[in-house]
């Protein structure tokens, strides 16, 4: 995949408890023409994912995890032609997953699991490294930071060289400052007004802000009344350098950045705008 323009991952949650979109998906016939509607819409890539990150979430089982995402990822795959990425940090799940058709993996614990960078170096897919303060279960739990910039990024530093050390390629990776999770408000901010910094680390950027919790911090409303908060959050960080947006709603982002990418395009052409 290239990034001459950023990326639309839609999310597709196959649970029962995700924050936005919990339960709403969690039959697979459901879940398969959610995932064909976004592919429609214009996504470059959907995201599967059959275990609820939400802060206070309980983990699922393995067996739980396989009977809910397989489905899913095998059928879309023959529906639709994006890449299918599985959200998983289990290893079994990423190698069945991609046995099934998944083209990525997006590991919201940075392949810390045991198994995982092996799993991950065996299979040679693009990978998403996240960071995470604590776990779900208890990362909203008094977060803190001496300098989140600099910590946020000497973290997925080292998985990267985790990553490398483990056989995996330079150009599997993908890395995510992981908005919300481990974060309070002003943290989150910090990394927005600061996402330049780890794309400088020189790999692509993936930013996931889709109606998440900060928005309901900054606005006062509920999940699914954060839409236009979305929107504004996907264009400063692709303004900031992000490759790809992990978004709920596909087609009034692709719309946004098309309009960005208008913008950006005509300052390029504008001689007299030119600064460098
Ligand atoms: C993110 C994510 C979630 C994110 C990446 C939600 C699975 C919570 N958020 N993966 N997953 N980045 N890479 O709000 O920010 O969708 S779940």
């Amino acid at each position: 995949m290239t990034f001459d323009r950023p990326r639309v991952m839609g999310v597709l949650n196959v649970t029962p408890d995700s924050f936005f979109d919990g339960a709403r998906y969690f039959e697979p016939s459901v879940a398969i023409a959610h995932g064909v509607s976004m592919a429609e819409q214009g996504a470059d890539i959907l995201d599967i994912g059959g275990e609820s990150a939400r802060p206070g979430a309980q983990p699922v089982s393995l067996q739980e995890e396989l009977d809910r995402v397989l489905p899913v990822v095998e059928t879309l795959r023959h529906q639709v032609e994006v890449p299918i990425s599985i959200d998983t940090s289990k290893p079994e799940v990423m190698r069945e997953a991609v046995a099934a058709g998944a083209a990525m993996i997006n590991d919201v614990n940075a392949l810390r699991s045991p198994g995982a960078l092996t799993a991950a170096a065996e299979m040679g897919v693009p990978v998403c490294l996240m960071h995470m303060q604590g776990q779900p279960r208890n990362m909203q739990y008094e977060p803190s930071y001496n300098n989140v910039v600099e910590e946020v990024s000497e973290f997925l530093q080292a998985r990267v060289d985790a990553a490398l050390e483990a056989g995996l390629r330079p150009d599997q990776l993908v890395l995510d400052p992981g908005f919300g999770f481990g974060k309070t408000l002003r943290h989150n901010l910090e990394l927005l007004n600061s996402l330049d910094k780890l794309v400088g680390l020189g790999y692509p950027v993936l930013a996931g802000l889709s109606r998440k919790s900060m928005l309901g911090r900054i606005l006062k409303s509920e999940d699914e009344d954060r839409l236009a908060g979305s929107l504004t959050l996907a264009i400063l960080a692709c303004q900031q350098g992000a490759h790809i947006i992990r978004v709920h709603d596909v087609e009034p982002t692709r719309q946004a950045l098309q309009v960005l990418e208008a913008a950006e395009l005509e300052q390029e052409s504008e001689p007299g705008r030119r600064t460098a």
